[in-house]
């Protein structure tokens, strides 16, 4: 039990409860940390939120629309904290660890004393479940958190990771606590705001790099479904971009998560053509497009 086992190491341990999440912390990892401080505190015990690294940005701009401010979330950790590890099982803080919440099941088990990780759709969902386990009956903001980090922990509850038993819970807290579920569904997606003008489109999460001789800018759509006239649009933009602002290649990504497609469309501007690929996965641009496009223009 995640609550009676957190209880009694704090009888055992002497130390400020400090919560934290993995590196460069996502969404879960926030509501996560806040859903565990928030239950602690319903218990009489504070703790402060410790995460660390770069909070990934779609994450904290939610965040903040709904009221939380993200940089209040990386506290300094104070010496000697007794860590609980939310969203994670291992960290690079010091700090004895006196337990983990966790949705990342692993063969190496470490050595937690109160170690709480198994499936599910986010680490919000474990904590959340453990409470009312506990008998703490969550309130409005709990439920929020815990609906929200699986919408955006799953791409909408469309993810492998999904839990299909969390469906019915997800509809009733929605109907009691009048949830926009709509909202929460585009928001999960990470979707592109298409109302946006061409011209801020095209330069949508717009990088660029330099390969050797070549100049290399790259943006890309996150959309819900194909929209064929939009992408020839902004291509047209796009190819334009790549002339006067002096690129050999642009490369422009159309993602549509729910699909799991990802269309690589790659302009030349010495052929001056565009050329796509498409791939039935959700490619990652820093991980997979970009550093091919690097291998094949330095080879
Ligand atoms: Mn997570």
């Amino acid at each position: 039990m995640l609550f009676s086992g957190i209880l009694t190491q704090l009888g055992i341990n002497q130390g400020p409860v400090a919560l934290t999440g993995h590196l460069h912390p996502d969404y879960d990892s926030a509501a996560s940390c806040l859903l565990m401080r928030h239950f602690l505190h319903r218990l009489g015990i504070d703790a402060q939120i410790c995460l660390y690294g770069q909070m990934d940005v779609h994450g904290a701009a939610l965040l903040e629309k709904y009221g939380w401010n993200p940089a209040s979330l990386f506290s300094p950790l104070p010496e000697d904290a007794l860590l609980i590890l939310c969203d994670c099982h291992t960290t690079k803080l010091p700090g004895r660890v006196i337990a983990c919440a966790d949705h990342h099941p692993t063969m190496e088990v470490p050595h937690i004393p109160v170690y709480q990780n198994r499936p599910a759709s986010s680490a919000g969902r474990v904590i959340y479940e453990a409470a009312v386990a506990h008998g703490l009956a969550p309130d409005r903001q709990a439920d929020f958190l815990a609906l929200s980090s699986i919408y955006m922990d799953t791409l909408s509850c469309s993810s492998s990771k999904f839990q299909e038993r969390d469906k019915p819970w997800i509809r009733e807290i929605a109907a009691r606590r009048n949830f926009d579920l709509p909202a929460l569904q585009r928001e999960g997606l990470c979707l592109t705001d298409l109302s946006q003008s061409l011209e801020k489109l095209c330069q949508n999460g717009f990088r660029d790099y330099t390969f050797g001789k070549y100049r290399v800018a790259s943006s890309y759509l996150q959309m819900e479904a194909d929209a064929p006239s939009l992408v020839q649009d902004l291509l047209r933009r796009c190819a334009a971009a790549c002339e006067t602002q002096g690129y050999d290649i642009w490369i422009f990504l159309c993602y549509i998560p729910l699909k799991k497609t990802t269309d690589v469309y790659r302009y030349d501007r010495y052929i001056k053509k565009w050329t796509r690929e498409h791939h039935a996965a959700l490619l990652s641009r820093g991980n997979n497009v970009i550093p091919t496009l690097e291998r094949s223009l330095l080879e």
